[in-house]
């Protein structure tokens, strides 16, 4: 793969968009690669994934302006196409994903940032949706998960102002979880991601199942989906090393992903 970058650091995945030249905007060819590394993942022993770009100055700078600039209504909803059907796959990805943004994250890229489960940001971060500046709408999901993670007015007003929203704004209004000195934000999302990928891989990825599923559907029906996903655990090795080690007073054997 030429613009992305996949690596493991023990239980935890490390995926870089890697087209610095280009602050990481995302041409169709990053996007097919970003599939292809999402599909190449050991979700055996691989139990959450860090999601970033390379260089400081940007996570991503967006979709790709220069390959948009000509597109038909047709390419134009391929396009979109193209890219809802990759970040709905990492947003479905059965692991948590924590995105790490450094710099820009404009356009596409906050949209590929909200993709994830969680964002940490460097103090130089930067968000937004420039789209109605450009004279198109956000086109990978930016509508959607920007009105559910933040609610819908603040959504409205980013959307149509299509203003800039640096480090502490956006943590103040729910859009990222942390922010840190741009030279230490890798490691946080590390740390964050290795404490994650301690706790038992199965009742980790439950849980994400259930808060995604649950929020789709009526609360009757959400909570159902949390009941089917703890009674599941309830047949898992991990469950019952934990539990046992509870009540005998000692530290739980590490988990096996079982
Ligand atoms: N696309 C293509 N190339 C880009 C992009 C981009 N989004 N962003 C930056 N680049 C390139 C520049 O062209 C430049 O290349 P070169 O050196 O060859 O001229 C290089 O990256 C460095 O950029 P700058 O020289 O512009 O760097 P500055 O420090 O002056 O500015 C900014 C940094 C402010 C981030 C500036 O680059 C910028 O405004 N970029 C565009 C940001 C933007 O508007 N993003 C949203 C794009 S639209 C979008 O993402 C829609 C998503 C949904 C699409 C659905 C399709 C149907």
């Amino acid at each position: 793969m030429e613009y992305i970058k996949l690596s493991a650091e023990g239980n935890v995945g490390v995926l870089t968009i890697n087209r610095p030249a280009a602050l990481n905007a995302l041409n169709d060819q990053v996007i097919r690669e970003l599939d292809e590394a999402l599909d190449s993942i050991d979700l055996d022993s691989i139990r959450c994934l860090v999601v970033t770009g390379e260089g400081q100055k940007a996570f991503v700078a967006g979709a790709d302006i220069g390959q948009m600039s000509g597109l038909s209504k047709a390419e134009g909803e391929a396009f979109g196409k193209l890219g809802n059907d990759v970040f709905r796959k990492l947003e479905t990805l059965p692991i948590p994903t924590i995105a790490a943004v450094c710099g820009f994250a404009l356009g596409g890229g906050c949209e590929l940032a909200m993709s994830c489960d969680i964002r940490l940001c460097s103090d130089t971060a930067v968000f937004g949706q420039p789209e109605v500046g450009l004279g198109i709408t956000p086109g990978f999901g930016g509508t959607q998960r920007m009105a559910r993670l933040i609610g819908m007015g603040r959504a409205k007003e980013l959307l149509y102002t299509a203003r800039k929203v640096k480090a502490p704004e956006a943590l103040a209004i729910g859009l990222v979880q942390g922010v840190y000195p741009a030279e230490q934000l890798m490691e946080e999302a590390l740390k964050m991601a290795q404490r994650i990928a301690g706790n038992a891989p199965i009742a980790v990825r439950a849980c994400k199942k259930a808060v995604n599923d649950g929020l789709q559907v009526d609360m009757d029906r959400a909570v159902t989906v949390e009941e089917k996903l703890f009674g599941s655990c309830f047949e898992t090795e991990d469950q019952k090393n934990a539990m046992s080690a509870f009540v005998e007073k000692r530290k739980p054997d590490p988990f096996v992903n079982r």
